[in-house]
Parts: C-alpha cells; sequence; structure tokens
C-alpha cells in the first residue's frame, strides 16, 4: 500500500516474488470487495493469476495476506475508507454487501451509499473496469414461465433487489459520463451445488462463476454490459446472447442434481409466489416493520 489509510480502515500485505513468467498479468492491482464472503472465498485464490497484487477487502476478518496480496479491511459505508481502497487500482470485482433480503435500513449504507462509493472512488483513482456482483433479484418478479433478457425492466423483488439495480444505474451513469466501464452480473444462485428446485434454472457453479468472471474482466471492450450468471442450466429462465461479446461459455449444468432435487421437493402449490416468481423465496419477504 502506497497511501496511508484514514481510520476505519486497516491494511497489511505481503510481497509477491517478481514473476518470472514471459507474459506479464492483465491487471497490476485488482481489488477484490466483498472477499471474507462466500464468493469472495471462492475467487480470492482464483484472481490472483490475473494481477501482480490483489487487494482483497471486507468489513470482516479476512486474515492474513497471502503472496502477492494486500489486505484493507474497510466499511463501505465509510466513503474516506472506501477512497483510499481504490487508490491504484486498475479493477474492482465488487462483491461486498448485504447479500440477501433485508429492511431497507440495513441495505442502504453497505449497498447504495457503499457502491455510490465505490464508483466515486473509481473516478477519482483512474479505475478503469469494474465487475459488479448484481442479482437475479433486480427481475425476480418475472414469472418462471418467462425468458428475459438483460434488456427487460427491471421488476425487482425486495429491497435487496432494488439496490441491485440502482448499483446497475450507477454503473451505467459513470460509463456515460466518465467512460468507467462495468460488467453487471446477474447472479442466479451460486453455490457448491444447486438448492432446490429453483436450482436447477438458477445455479451458476463456482468454476463457471471464475470463467464469467475472468470474462467480464479481460473482454476488450465491455461498455456498460448487463449479463445473467448461471451455468449452462437445462432449464433456464434468461437468454444472455446480449452479452455474447463477453465470451463467456459456461462449461457446467445443474443437471447432474435434477432427479435428487425433483423427488426431493415435489410440486405441491403451484400458485405459491415462491414456485410462480424467478426470485423465489425473495418475493415473499417483509414487510419489516
Ligand atoms: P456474502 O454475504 O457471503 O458476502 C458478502 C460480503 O460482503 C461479506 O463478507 C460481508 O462481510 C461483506 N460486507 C457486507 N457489508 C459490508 C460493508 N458495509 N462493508 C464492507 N463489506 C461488507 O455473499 P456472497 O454469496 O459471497 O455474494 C457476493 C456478492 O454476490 C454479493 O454482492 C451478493 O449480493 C451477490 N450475489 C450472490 C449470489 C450467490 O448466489 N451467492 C447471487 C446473486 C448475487
Ligand atoms: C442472491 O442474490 C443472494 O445473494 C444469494 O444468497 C441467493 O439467495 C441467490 O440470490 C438466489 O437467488 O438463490
Amino acid at each position: 500500500m502506497s497511501n496511508a489509510l484514514p481510520a476505519g480502515a486497516s491494511a497489511s500485505s505481503a510481497t509477491s516474488p517478481t514473476s518470472s513468467g514471459d507474459t506479464p498479468p492483465p491487471f497490476g492491482r485488482l481489488l477484490l470487495t466483498g472477499a471474507a464472503g462466500g464468493l469472495g472465498c471462492v475467487l480470492r485464490p482464483r484472481l490472483k493469476p490475473l494481477c501482480r497484487t490483489l487487494r482483497v477487502s471486507d468489513i470482516a476478518d479476512l486474515g492474513a495476506a497471502a503472496v502477492g496480496e494486500e489486505v484493507v479491511r474497510a466499511d463501505l459505508a465509510d466513503k474516506a475508507a472506501i477512497v483510499a481502497l481504490l487508490r491504484e487500482v486498475d479493477a474492482v470485482v465488487h462483491l461486498g454487501g448485504v447479500s440477501t433480503e433485508h429492511a431497507f435500513e440495513t441495505v442502504l449504507p453497505a449497498n447504495i451509499i457503499g457502491t455510490f462509493h465505490v464508483y466515486e472512488a473509481a473516478r477519482m483513482a483512474g479505475t478503469r473496469r469494474v465487475v459488479y456482483a448484481s442479482s437475479n433479484h433486480v427481475t425476480g418478479f418475472y414469472t418462471q414461465r418467462e425468458t428475459i433478457t438483460p434488456q427487460v425492466m427491471p421488476r425487482p423483488d425486495g429491497y435487496y433487489g432494488v439496490s441491485k439495480a440502482f448499483g446497475e444505474n450507477l454503473a451505467q451513469f459513470y460509463f456515460d459520463r466518465y467512460g468507467i466501464e462495468t460488467v453487471s452480473l446477474r447472479i442466479g444462485s451460486s453455490f457448491p451445488e444447486p438448492r432446490g428446485r429453483r436450482g436447477l434454472s438458477s445455479y451458476l457453479s463456482f468454476d463457471d462463476l471464475e470463467r464469467l468472471v475472468r470474462a467480464a474482466l479481460t473482454a476488450p471492450v465491455v461498455g456498460h454490459t448487463v449479463v445473467y450468471g448461471i451455468s449452462d442450466n437445462r432449464s433456464r429462465w434468461y437468454d444472455n446472447r446480449s452479452a455474447s461479446h463477453l465470451g463467456y461459455v459456461p462449461q457446467d449444468s445443474s443437471e447432474p442434481w435434477r432427479a435428487r432435487l425433483e423427488a426431493a421437493q415435489p410440486l405441491h402449490d403451484r400458485h405459491d409466489p415462491e414456485v410462480v416468481y424467478q426470485g423465489g423465496p425473495f418475493v415473499k419477504m417483509g414487510p419489516f416493520d
């Protein structure tokens, strides 16, 4: 870290040995927010080959810096901390924030104000590209009988989905106004294996997540591209053809789990909003007061 961090942010780093390979990695310094979370832990080791220095950040404990890493603990709601966090960063994979449905007051500081801080800090730092972890819940109120594209009008299924739609709007604004490119990943359900019947359509394997994030970071020109983050599932609600320039080709599928999941969860109430809408259980959460 070349810059002193403000109160509220703390840093440690481990120096990377000089690379002996012929081809330099595509990025000098890459930032991963939300690095202590489920997907952050998956991506942390997998992003390292793409950069000389991987800066990992979270509000939660991240452990010690591995070789070639810088560890910075910071709250996305703390603007000064996030401005310092983005300094000398070439590209960001922004996973940090509240990742499920909560009261608006909980979602606001991390997801809405926090994502604003990331873009403002990127503008100040000259960061050129953001890979933004959006969510399928931006469009959770489309039905499971529909096939939708990244261009449909958002139909968020809660405050969390609203916050992700806001993040996508920020991404569009910062591209149109400042030329910062973003790929907004409307991630389906990325877990070690698909969960429930809904997961047969929404599943994104960890290996496909890595493929998608790599494609989003390295595709030559992306402007602001929105893409659904799913594996090559047989049953699907999304048509990603408008994002083919990313070169993302999923290799995995939920199909090996189909028989087990269908047997474990027979379809009993076809009118339950949870099985009517793509957002599943999120469409029934709240109100919170
Ligand atoms: P997670 O909840 O495991 O990780 C989120 C991380 O953000 C946590 O480590 C948390 O400490 C950190 N965080 C929360 N508030 C913060 C704050 N104010 N400042 C700094 N860090 C803060 O979530 P997961 O599953 O790893 O998801 C990562 C991202 O991908 C999230 O943005 C989530 O909304 C999005 N996503 C994930 C999906 C999935 O299936 N895992 C599906 C759709 C979207
Ligand atoms: C999300 O946006 C959440 O971050 C994740 O925890 C899952 O709930 C996922 O959506 C889903 O829809 O399965």
